[in-house]
């Protein structure tokens, strides 16, 4: 039962001296926020933890709660010190970084993971996973229930945060009436919607703004199976001063449009790859199984890969070559 997995973790977080949280790489804003939580519960409590990720967050989240104290250089943290290692929405162990560390764990070194991912191994001791969740924010926000912790304004910002962002507000099926209803809840207790929205949605350039104006340019539709897709190229992207973050929800916003089973968005990368993105709000296609054969993963109805190549344009479309 999941309710006693929350009262465990919680016995684990009392006992612990030294608790590292990680987040998966790439850091999007659930991941932010659920670590941001997370933190400010242990500093409350007097805990000394460290917080760990393997790439920087990017600015645009720096309003959260303990981002600024993430690590990002994996040599300053000492991983035998601590006995205690929370996970935060981080899918599969590999996003940690820090995999070979985890799996030679001692026993006195105890690993939870908060997870809204489906399941893909299995090496933690406490696992609080639920796959139907919006985020994992929303997954936490049942942990500080189930253990009448008080939600204070921080931590209700950040789980307002990483609802907002995994769900592009409230737009993807995994919204829920319980997802509205913690939402609400934490506006009640403090959370910022309008500041938050600020930061995370309306920080878009002149510049992004053209790359979002090429991506729907080039969106067509394979009549074959009704499967929207489109395309940036390298150059679509060279010339612009973009962050990756202004970038984040195009998929999510091409795939507004109507009728289509689903959609991929082919985005190529400065290192000789193509990244796919995969989006449905059809109830019966379950795109991570695309993700999947391509080597990639995700949640049903938006999920991604990547693959080695580059794009060719053709008469009648493209060409991964
Ligand atoms: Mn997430």
């Amino acid at each position: 039962m999941l309710k006693e997995r929350y009262k465990e973790a919680y016995n684990q977080i009392q006992k612990a001296k030294n608790i590292l949280l990680v987040t998966h790489n790439r850091p999007d804003g659930d991941a932010l926020a659920s670590t941001g939580a997370v933190a400010e519960y242990l500093t409350n409590i007097k805990k000394n933890w460290s917080a760990f990720c393997l790439d920087k967050p990017p600015y645009q989240f720096n309003f959260l709660a303990h981002v600024e104290k993430i690590i990002y250089d994996r040599n300053e943290i000492n991983f035998n010190t601590f006995d205690l290692i929370i996970a935060l929405d981080c899918g599969s162990l590999s996003r940690t970084n820090l995999v070979e560390e985890i799996k030679n764990r001692t026993e006195k070194q105890i690993f939870i993971e908060f997870d809204h991912h489906p399941k893909i191994d299995d090496y933690s001791n406490i696992e609080i996973r639920n796959p139907q969740s919006s985020s994992a924010a929303e997954v936490l926000y049942h942990f500080f229930k189930i253990n009448k912790i008080k939600i204070n304004k921080e931590i209700a910002n950040c789980i307002l945060t990483g609802i907002l962002t995994d769900t592009g507000n409230f737009l993807f099926p995994s919204t829920t009436d319980q997802t509205i209803k913690i939402a609400s809840e934490m506006m009640i207790d403090g959370a910022k919607f309008p500041m938050i929205i600020e930061n995370t949605w309306r920080n878009k350039s002149v510049d992004a703004m053209k790359i979002w104006g090429t991506a729907i340019n080039n969106l067509k539709i394979n009549q074959k199976y009704n499967f929207a897709y489109s395309i940036l190229t390298k150059d679509d992207i060279k010339n612009q001063k973009v962050t990756e973050e202004e970038l984040e929800g195009i998929p999510e916003f091409l795939s507004n449009l109507y009728g289509v089973a689903g959609l991929v968005l082919l985005r190529e990368q400065k290192d000789g790859k193509i990244k796919g993105s995969l989006r449905t709000s059809h109830p019966d296609i379950d795109v991570s199984k695309i993700a999947k054969n391509l080597g990639g993963g995700g949640h049903k109805k938006a999920s991604g890969f990547t693959i080695k190549g580059k794009l060719k344009k053709l008469k009648t479309g493209w060409e991964v070559i």
